[in-house]
């Protein structure tokens, strides 16, 4: 009788002792990972992060071409291999104009029965005409839930999400605009605006381009450009930070925008040709994690 018992108790302890050591791992690991420049204090976030699957969220449109199909699955690999967690729930899709050719309509048909991540809206494919002003104005009206935070990005941009999440989540989650500030040599984010290679707006100011009546007839223009000529009319994004040099572009490929790879990225953009993407990809070792198995000898 008394044996059970006995073996009860054991096995309530270990898993109690289990649970601590558990905790005690997460909150070192978190802790560990956290070596970005840019982030100073965290005591109190690390207590957050304990207690939620994730801190905040985050929305990524990736503005590009209905024909370009294989830089999609290309994207897809690039992105379904990482993961922001536990710093941020991050939302990767592609974004569209109206679809113009009766394939497209099969075959982006089928991209979205089997990934879910298009958006298609109510636009002529462009990209100084618009196209900017209709995604932020149509998100909120279209999503089923509200970000913390909305990223625009380019299609030629590798964006590391976890420092990205690491680089965003002790910065303000309201009235805030992040990129790589123009022109390239300005280290002040007050004067001009982000690159449109990828800038995240809180939420609030996605609101406020989809309901203001500074930006509605401000549509044409470069679209980078225009999105800080909006902020700037309506005296908005009081919180603003240029991420340099963890954003950049490919070594060589844009003048002092350019640098070489460094290990504390966030973003390289103009990365076109294969030979770049592979350089950039292989720099990062983003394989490195990939499991053993029998089925494959890499
Ligand atoms: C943590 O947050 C609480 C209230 O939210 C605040 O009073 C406290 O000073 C914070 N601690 C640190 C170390 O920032
Ligand atoms: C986009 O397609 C929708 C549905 O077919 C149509 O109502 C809308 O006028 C089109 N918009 C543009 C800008 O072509
Ligand atoms: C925007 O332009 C349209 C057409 O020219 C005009 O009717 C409308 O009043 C303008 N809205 C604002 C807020 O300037
Ligand atoms: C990639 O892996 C190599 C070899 O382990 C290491 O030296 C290098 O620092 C890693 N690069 C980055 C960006 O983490
Ligand atoms: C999973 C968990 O521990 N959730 C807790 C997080 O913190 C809130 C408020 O402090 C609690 O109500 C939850 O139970």
């Amino acid at each position: 009788m008394l044996k059970p018992k006995l073996t009860q108790s054991i096995l309530l302890l270990l898993s109690t002792i289990s649970i601590i050591l558990f905790i005690f791992f997460i909150s070192f690991s978190i802790q560990y990972n956290k070596n970005s420049p840019n982030i100073s204090t965290f005591t109190n976030k690390t207590i957050t992060l304990k207690n939620s699957s994730h801190q905040f969220t985050l929305f990524i449109g990736i503005l590009t071409r209905p024909d370009k199909y294989d830089r999609r699955h290309f994207l897809r690999l690039i992105y379904g291999t990482q993961s922001s967690s536990p710093i941020a729930k991050t939302d990767v899709k592609f974004i569209l104009c109206n679809l113009t050719k009766p394939e497209q309509k099969i075959l982006i048909a089928l991209e979205i029965m089997r990934f879910d991540d298009i958006i298609i809206l109510d636009c002529h494919e462009n990209m100084n005409s618009g196209k900017t002003y209709t995604y932020f104005s149509t998100l909120p009206k279209i999503l089923p839930t509200r970000y913390d935070y909305v990223m625009k990005a380019d299609d030629d941009v590798f964006i590391r999400l976890k420092p990205l999440a690491l680089s965003l989540h002790t910065l303000p989650r309201f009235d805030l605009y992040y990129g790589f500030v123009i022109p390239c040599p300005s280290m002040n984010p007050f004067v001009h605006y982000m690159s449109g290679m990828g800038f995240v707006l809180s939420w609030d100011l996605v609101e406020w381009i989809s309901d203001s009546l500074v930006t509605v007839n401000r549509t044409f223009g470069p679209e980078d450009k225009l999105v800080g000529e909006w902020l700037n009319s309506g005296k908005k994004a009081k919180n603003r930070f240029s991420n340099k040099p963890a954003m950049y572009d490919y070594p060589g490929t844009n003048g002092r925008c350019s640098h070489d790879l460094i290990p504390d990225t966030i973003a390289v953009h103009r990365v076109k040709k294969w030979d770049q993407w592979l350089h950039v990809l292989s720099f990062f070792n983003v394989t490195k994690d990939i499991k053993p198995s029998k089925l494959y000898n890499l």
